[in-house]
């Protein structure tokens, strides 16, 4: 008997008879068994092998190009009642959804191995931490999720222990558009994904799990399960404040979480350390403090863009022990991807490079790797504690209005400002780039129910004993008349944290204005920059009337929740809305 664990081997038995695969095999997360998967791999053409001089134990996987991003339009988070799931998500009826993928599944993984991976979200010894099984019949899926999870036998000693977990059902099945399916059913914690290999909808530990599901789950337990990174900042002083911020998705949260600070920082003693990179689940500690632990034990980057200038870090940790996917490769079989020096020969389709079948690597190409190979990996992100977190971080790709940075009054603020967040869309999920998009929390594609319950959620945890962090909003993305990009971004972002921290320690008394508070002018750090006083005064800039007509769109988006849109969040936005009035009519006056 495989386990001892009676539901997960009559769940096991149950698959393997709809799905009728060849044989089973149940995974124990070993070195050798994810060398024998990267053979097999090698053998069949799933992988390529990379030059293992220059990137030993790296391989490269390409996806069928029709396959290379999450599908948001066949997701579906499937309640018992349509409005549990909001105006946010698809829904689907259960039974038909279940249906619908049973008839999908049916003798689907003939002539294949059905992979039995038991995995735990977190580390294996911490309370916060939830455990799940995927079926699945892709060896890569296997190999990935050895990377993003802590999969094996320790996890499925603890899914003994404790009787519960997340079942996942997937298969890639024909790779058919037409017959692609990611389906959550958030009250039967159950996902059953069908068509795709991508990661987001493949490696259901992530996406679907650790926020999907994890989501629903946290309401019903008192926690958080956000769509953040997770970074440790450490003073000269030697102290250490944890921010978890979310940004939608491909807009650098891999890169804040791995940020070099400035060369000036750096001699003075200031420090990084990357707790996670996408997802961060919260819960209130004995102190009143929220607690954070990141979920995932590997980073499934965006791999465009990471360069030396932007992410030196990201670049050492894929050195070497790394899956490639749709990345281009180098006449001497190094991976390539736009922003790295060298050439590419090779497209990410494998066909011989030419600039006008576009770039040449898939702009959602991806590295999965173990977090333990980060430079910067934080000696706490296995703590079972989780990190207290000192400030929570809103923000998104926002050409105009937003400043660089701004702090919520109080938490519902804070919680309006994350409701409110806006991004310009992002090759991360199929469908138009660059388009403005509301994307609340930054968890638009993967709240697994209603908007306005998890906005109620959100602000519950403002109650009597509650020691919350403070919240801001940053837009790094801001832009001048002639589109060119106001601040510098990437490791220049640590000015704006330490800004934060001040705030956080009652040492920056900032302007209260009317959309939050800003930092005067003297209280940014920008010694070594070379920004003129006309940027700085653009991005600190509060305009009136682009604020009044945003807090108007923020208003007929909010309503869109209703009837369940809690009235705290409607009155905060009506306050602002007020006070930008006032102000407005006092400055013409
Ligand atoms: C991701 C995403 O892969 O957000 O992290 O799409
Ligand atoms: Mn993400």
């Amino acid at each position: 008997m495989p386990s001892t664990l009676e539901a997960l081997t009559r769940w096991v038995d149950k698959v393997a008879s709809l799905t009728q695969p060849a044989q089973i095999h149940w995974c124990d997360g070993s070195e050798s068994e994810y060398r024998a998967l990267v053979q097999q791999m090698l053998a069949d053409g799933t992988l390529i092998e990379l030059n293992q001089q220059s990137h030993p134990g790296c391989y490269l996987h390409r996806s069928n190009p029709g396959d290379v991003a999450r599908v948001e339009h066949l997701t579906f988070v499937c309640h018992a009642r349509r409005e549990d799931a909001g105006p946010n998500n698809h829904w689907m009826d259960p039974a038909e959804a279940h249906a619908k993928m049973d008839a999908l599944f049916d003798g689907c993984m003939e002539g294949r191995t059905l992979y039995v991976i038991p995995y735990c979200m977190g580390p294996i010894d911490s309370p916060l931490s939830r455990c799940g099984v995927e079926i699945t019949d892709s060896p890569y899926v296997v190999a990935n999720m050895r990377i993003m999870t802590r999969m094996g036998a320790a996890a499925l000693k603890r899914i003994e222990r404790e009787g519960t977990f997340v079942k996942g059902l997937h298969s890639t099945g024909e790779l058919d558009p037409e017959r692609r399916f990611i389906m959550h059913f958030p009250e039967e914690r159950t996902i059953k994904s069908y068509g795709s290999g991508y990661g987001g909808n493949a490696l259901l530990g992530k996406k679907c799990h650790a926020l999907r599901i994890a989501s629903h789950q946290a309401r019903d337990e008192g926690w958080l399960a956000e769509h953040m990174l997770i970074v440790g900042i450490e003073n000269p002083q030697g102290e250490t404040h944890y921010i978890a911020a979310a940004f939608p998705s491909a807009c650098g949260k891999t890169n804040l979480a791995m940020l070099i600070p400035p060369e000036g920082y750096r001699r003075d003693g200031w420090k990084v350390w990357t707790v996670g990179d996408d997802i961060c689940w919260m819960r209130p500690g004995q102190d009143g403090r929220l607690y954070a632990i990141n979920p995932e034990a590997g980073f499934f980057g965006v791999a465009p863009g990471t360069s030396d200038s932007t992410n030196p870090n990201a670049l050492a940790t894929v050195a070497h022990d790394t899956i490639f996917t749709n990345v281009a490769v180098t006449a001497d079989n190094q991976p390539w991807w736009e922003g790295l020096p060298g050439q590419p020969v090779t497209d990410w389709r494998g066909r011989p490079y030419d600039p006008a079948n576009g770039p040449a690597a898939h702009p959602n190409s991806r590295f999965t790797v173990s977090a333990k190979q980060c430079p910067t990996w934080s000696p706490k992100a296995e703590d079972a504690q989780g990190v207290p977190i000192s400030a929570i971080v809103f923000g998104g790709r926002r050409p105009s209005l937003l400043p660089l940075v701004m702090e919520a009054r109080d938490w519902s603020h804070g919680v309006l400002m994350g409701a409110a967040m806006g991004s310009e869309t992002t090759a991360a999920a199929t469908g138009a780039v660059g388009v403005l998009r509301r994307d609340s929390m930054a968890m638009k594609p993967f709240c697994g129910y209603h908007y306005g319950d998890y906005f109620a959620h959100w602000l519950s945890f403002d109650k009597a004993g509650a020691v919350l962090p403070k919240v801001f909003h940053v837009n790094w993305f801001r832009k001048d008349a002639e589109g060119r990009f106001l601040w510098p971004g990437f490791g220049e972002n640590l000015r704006v944290l330490e800004w934060m921290i001040a705030r956080v320690k009652g040492d920056a008394p900032g302007v209260d204005t009317a959309i939050g508070i800003l930092p005067a002018r003297d209280e940014l750090n920008l010694d070594g920059l070379s920004l003129t006083p006309g940027q700085l005064d653009e991005l600190l800039a509060v305009d009136s009337e682009g604020w009044q007509a945003e807090l108007e769109a923020i208003g007929d988006y909010l309503q869109s929740f209703e009837p369940r849109l809690p009235t705290r969040l409607r009155r905060e936005q009506q306050d602002i809305a007020t006070s930008l009035e006032g102000r407005t009519a006092a400055a013409s006056a």
